[in-house]
């Protein structure tokens, strides 16, 4: 039969990472000190209506002067790897320019910290949190935006790359450029479906030159790497498969196809023809933009159900709070795409549970790169926790939902995907973007009035998890064999 995907006792491969993830603006806080410049996130959540609850990253988890304690948590939890993000205008506080000394030692005393505890350091460049006055100067559709994002790649290779242990160019550039530029769901929340193509290739030779600046600059031997959101489709309708493909090659393609294969999709091109004509791609964006990279970093929540619009069917419209890709994600109105709710059951950000998902597309993309070892950098799930009288945080559905994404990882794993590492999203509770501080990801609560920091029992079933290599449980400890290179 099919499997439940809710195995126990499974046993990963040795050396294999367990990590967590956060990111700069979800979870720092000390939005206006020592030197940091506004990002486009400051200004998105101070304008009302784009967050709910007109909730901002002002204190968030408070992480900046907490940095200390939550090493210690970190270490406490078993951790083989912390993932999280710098923040660029901490380091540029305009974007170009002069270095901020405060910015750099925030994070080099971060990065000593985990090497001291025995944590491996995953540093990520850009997770969303660009400086405003590059935004003023046209934002990601520009390409001088992928111009200064090279220079500060060499400024933080120059500084970190001596302890590094995995640089990450870019968190998801889909939801920098779709949701950023065409949904508007995120910062800056412009409309311009010409610009998120623009901004798709202007982030993409920004990963480019970001890698060919950090392996410039880093004098240690760190991995590099990239993290997208990979969108595993189901289509529905007549023109099921055309839905699918189309959105395959904006969602998945458009990143692969030029850091991975040195090329765009000709369909992505076709199909993007009445919206731009891709002008913005010079001669030698593609070498710049097809380096290697050592892992590729996976995100995964959910799939997705696709179906051509057509015409009548209600759209289901985005109201930025409810989900993050919507009709309006697809910028070719002429051929739009609906995205179709799909059947439960939901996490709290109603995204629906299915961990075959998982294993399907880790098998899909070591399928299309044989040769490229891969890392889940984000997993995880938003419930609405809540705390016992005693004081612990019994959260067993995203419990739950860990195991069976654990177990669909270690069947790809054993269906002949070098898997890497898998990192949990997220550490700790924090500011999930246009939903405030309602959705709870963490494996570790923070109460956002005292700040408190309490391991939910996902964070206690992790740790075992983290130190002893098996799925906690009775089980039949079984490895899985990697086949021989
Ligand atoms: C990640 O983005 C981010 O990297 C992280 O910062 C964030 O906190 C975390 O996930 C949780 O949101 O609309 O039903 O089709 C995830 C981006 C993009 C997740 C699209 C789900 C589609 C679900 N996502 N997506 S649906």
């Amino acid at each position: 039969g099919s499997p439940d995907y809710r195995d126990s006792g499974l046993v990963f491969p040795p050396g294999f990472t367990f990590g967590s993830a956060t990111a700069s603006y979800q979870v720092e806080g000390a939005a206006a000190e020592d030197g940091r410049g506004p990002s486009i996130w400051d200004t998105f959540s101070k304008t009302p209506g784009k967050v709910w609850n007109g909730d901002t990253g002002d204190i968030a988890c408070d992480h900046y002067h907490r940095v200390e304690s939550d090493l210690d948590l970190m270490k406490d939890l078993g951790l083989d790897a912390y993932r999280f993000s710098i923040a660029w205008p901490r380091i540029q506080p305009t974007g170009t320019g002069a270095v901020n000394q405060a910015g750099i030692d925030f994070y080099s005393r971060l990065v000593d910290g985990l090497l001291e505890r025995g944590i491996k350091p995953v540093a990520t460049l850009y997770h969303w949190d660009l400086p405003q006055p590059l935004e003023d100067a046209g934002g990601w559709p520009v390409r001088a935006t992928a111009d200064a994002f090279a220079d500060y790649a060499a400024i933080m290779g120059a500084a970190l790359g001596d302890r590094v242990h995995t640089w990450t160019t870019l968190n998801e550039p889909w939801c920098s450029a779709y949701l950023g530029y065409g949904q508007g769901g995120h910062a800056p929340g412009r409309h311009e479906p010409a610009a998120a193509l623009a901004a798709v290739h202007h982030l993409n030779l920004a990963h480019g030159r970001a890698l060919q600046a950090l392996r410039a600059t880093s004098t240690g031997a760190p991995e590099y790497s990239v993290t997208l959101n990979f969108h595993v489709l189901r289509g529905l309708g007549d023109a099921a498969a055309e839905a699918t493909r189309r959105i395959d090659a904006l969602a998945n393609r458009a990143f692969t196809g030029p850091m991975l294969h040195g090329a765009y999709p000709a369909d992505l091109l076709e199909d993007t023809a009445s919206v731009t004509d891709w002008s913005f791609v010079q001669d030698g964006d593609l070498a710049s933009i097809h380096q290697p990279i050592d892992v590729l970093g996976v995100n995964y929540y959910s799939t997705a159900t696709v179906r051509m619009w057509d015409g009548v069917s209600p759209r289901q419209h985005n109201d930025g709070h409810k989900t993050t890709a919507g009709g309006t994600a697809w910028p070719g109105s002429d051929r739009a795409v609906e995205f179709v709710e799909q059947p439960g059951p939901y996490t709290a950000m109603g995204w629906n549970i299915a961990p075959e998902g998982l294993e399907e597309l880790l098998l899909n993309i070591s399928a299309e790169f044989p040769d490229q070892p891969l890392m889940i950098t984000e997993n995880g799930a938003a419930f609405d926790d809540t705390v016992a009288t005693d004081g612990s945080v019994p959260d067993p559905e995203r419990l739950d939902y860990l195991r069976r994404h654990f177990t669909a990882a270690h069947r790809a794993i054993g269906r002949g995907v070098d898997l890497r590492g898998y990192f949990v999203w997220s550490l700790l509770d924090n500011f999930e973007w246009g939903y405030g501080y309602a959705k709870r990801f963490g494996i570790v609560r923070v109460d956002f009035d005292t700040l408190e920091r309490t391991v939910k029992d996902s964070g206690l079933w992790f740790r075992e998890l983290a130190t002893t290599g098996a799925l906690p449980g009775p089980g039949n400890a079984q490895a899985p064999t990697r086949p021989e290179p």
